[in-house]
C-alpha cells in the first residue's frame, strides 16, 4: 500500500457520468461529509470538512454520447468509520447510496485497499492454506503442496443422510480431499444436518482406517442468526471438521464472528452463491476482488473464486487471476485463504486449472465425478489420475492408455 494513504480506505470505481471529475467529486460527498448542494452552515466547520472523502486520483478513459466513461480513486477518512460495527459501516460508505445517484449511468467498486488499523480489526483466516494442507496431510507426500481435489454430492437435493454419506464414501476412496455439502442444502426434512454430519463421519473415519488419508467434509451452516449458530454447535458437539457458509446470503460479520469464536477451531470454506447478482456485469456493481479482501480479512479459510476460463459459470481468468493473488500473497499479518475453482469442471480440465491456479488451488467437480460413466468413485479417482498426469507433466491422453477411469472420463466430457 502506498505510504501516503495509510490514514485512508482508499477504493477505485469504474465510472461512467457526463466528467469523471464531477463523478469522483459526488461520490465524496454523497458517501462522507456532502449531499447534493451545499450545506451552507454546516458543511464549512473545520471538523466536518477534514473528514470529507479526497479524490485521489481520476483517469478518462472515453467519451460518447455525451458521457465519459474512466476510473476514480477516492480515500475514505479513517475516522468515518464505526469500526466496532465491523464491515457494515465500511460497506454503507464505499458500496452505499453511490450505486444508485442518478448522474452515475454506470458504477462499478473495483477493488479496496484497507490500512492497518482497519485491517487490526479483522480476525482473518484461523488456518489458510497451509493450516488445511496440514490436517489433510499434502504438506508432503509425493507432490506436495499439491492442488486440491474436492466434491460437492450431486444430487444436491433428495438424497437421505445416509445416501448422501455414502456418495461421501465413494469419492473419499476414490481419491478426492474434501467434500462439501452444495450451496441450497443445509437442514431439510429428507436430509437432517446433525445426520449427515454423523453418518459422513463415520464414513470417513472409516475411510481414514482404511487408507490412512484424512478427508474433510464442509458442512452448511447457512441459516438466519439464531439458527445458524445452532447448527454451527450441532455440527461441532457431532465432530464437524469443517463448516461451510454462504456469505453474501448471512453477510460477512457471520463469518467474521466464527473465526473470531474460538470454539470453531475448524477451516470455514466460503461459498459465494448469489454473489453474480452484482459481480457479473462489468460496468456496474462490485467487482469479487474486493468481496475476496473481505473474506480474507473476515476469516474465511476457502473462497470459490471462479474456474480460470474453464466451468459452467461466468468467468473472467485476468480477475480471477488477480483475486487468487490478493487470497495468497501477503497481506499484513493475515493467514492466506485457498482459492477454490468449482462449477462444470471436470478431469479434461485439470491441466489448464493448474496452469492458471498453480498448486495453491482447490479444484473441485459435482456432475464432474459423480456423472462419471462408472459413478462416483471411479470419478474421484479419474480427477486424481488427471492431477497426477498434470503433476509429471504427462499429457491427459497419453496417460488415459494406461488409466481406464482418466480414459472413459474423457471419452464422456473430452478436454
Ligand atoms: C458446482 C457447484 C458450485 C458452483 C458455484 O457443481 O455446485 O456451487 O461451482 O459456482 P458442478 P462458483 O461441479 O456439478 O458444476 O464456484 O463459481 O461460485
Ligand atoms: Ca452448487
Amino acid at each position: 500500500m502506498n505510504d501516503a494513504y495509510k490514514d485512508l480506505v482508499v477504493a477505485r470505481y469504474y465510472v461512467e457520468h457526463k466528467s469523471v471529475e464531477k463523478a469522483a467529486e459526488e461520490i465524496c460527498d454523497e458517501e462522507s461529509v456532502g449531499t447534493w448542494t451545499d450545506l451552507r452552515t454546516t458543511e464549512g466547520k473545520p471538523h466536518v470538512a477534514k473528514l470529507r472523502a479526497e479524490v485521489l486520483d481520476t483517469k478518462v478513459f472515453s467519451e460518447k454520447d455525451g458521457y465519459q466513461t474512466g476510473e476514480v480513486l477516492i480515500g475514505f477518512k479513517i475516522e468515518t468509520f464505526d469500526l466496532e460495527a465491523g464491515i457494515t459501516s465500511i460497506l454503507s460508505m464505499l458500496a452505499g447510496n453511490l450505486f444508485g445517484l442518478g448522474a452515475l449511468r454506470n458504477i462499478r467498486w473495483l477493488d479496496v485497499e484497507f490500512p492497518r488499523v482497519i485491517a487490526e480489526t479483522y480476525p482473518g483466516p484461523k488456518f489458510g492454506i497451509e493450516g488445511v494442507r496440514k490436517i489433510i496431510g499434502t504438506d508432503k507426500g509425493e507432490f506436495p503442496n499439491r492442488p486440491h481435489i474436492g466434491t460437492i454430492v450431486k444430487p444436491k437435493m433428495g438424497l437421505t443422510a445416509q445416501e448422501w454419506a455414502d456418495v461421501a464414501y465413494e469419492a473419499a476412496i476414490g481419491g478426492v480431499d474434501f467434500i462439501k455439502d452444495d450451496e441450497n442444502l443445509s437442514n431439510q426434512s429428507f436430509c437432517r444436518l446433525e445426520d449427515r454430519v454423523v453418518k459422513v463421519l463415520e464414513k470417513l473415519d472409516q475411510v481414514k482406517e482404511e487408507t490412512g488419508r484424512t478427508v474433510l467434509h464442509a458442512v452448511n451452516v447457512t441459516a438466519k442468526h439464531d439458527v445458524m449458530w445452532k447448527r454451527i454447535e450441532t455440527a461441532l458437539d457431532n465432530g464437524a471438521k469443517c463448516l461451510m457458509i454462504d456469505v453474501i446470503l448471512t453477510g460477512f460479520q457471520e463469518l467474521a464472528q466464527m473465526a473470531e469464536d474460538p470454539a470453531v477451531n475448524v477451516p470455514i470454506h466460503v461459498h459465494r452463491t448469489m454473489h453474480a447478482a452484482f459481480t457479473r456485469n462489468p460496468l456496474h456493481g462490485i467487482s469479487m476482488l474486493p468481496v475476496a479482501k473481505i473474506v480474507r480479512m473476515s476469516g474465511g479459510d476457502q473462497l470459490h473464486i471462479g474456474s480460470f476460463g474453464q466451468g459452467k459459470m461466468d468467468t473472467d481468468r485476468e480477475l480471477e487471476l488477480q483475486i487468487k493473488d490478493s487470497l495468497t500473497q501477503p497481506m499484513y499479518e493475515f493467514k492466506t485463504t485457498f482459492p477454490v475453482a468449482s462449477g462444470g469442471l471436470h478431469p479434461g480440465k485439470i491441466p489448464n486449472l493448474v496452469k492458471y491456479g498453480g498448486n495453491n488451488i482447490i479444484i473441485q467437480a459435482g456432475g464432474g465425478i459423480h456423472g462419471h460413466p462408472d459413478g462416483t468413485r471411479k470419478g474421484a479417482t479419474a480427477m486424481r489420475q488427471a492431477l497426477d498426469a498434470t503433476l509429471k507433466d504427462i499429457s491427459l491422453e497419453e496417460y488415459a492408455k494406461e488409466h481406464e477411469e482418466l480414459a472413459k472420463a474423457l471419452e464422456k466430457w473430452g478436454i
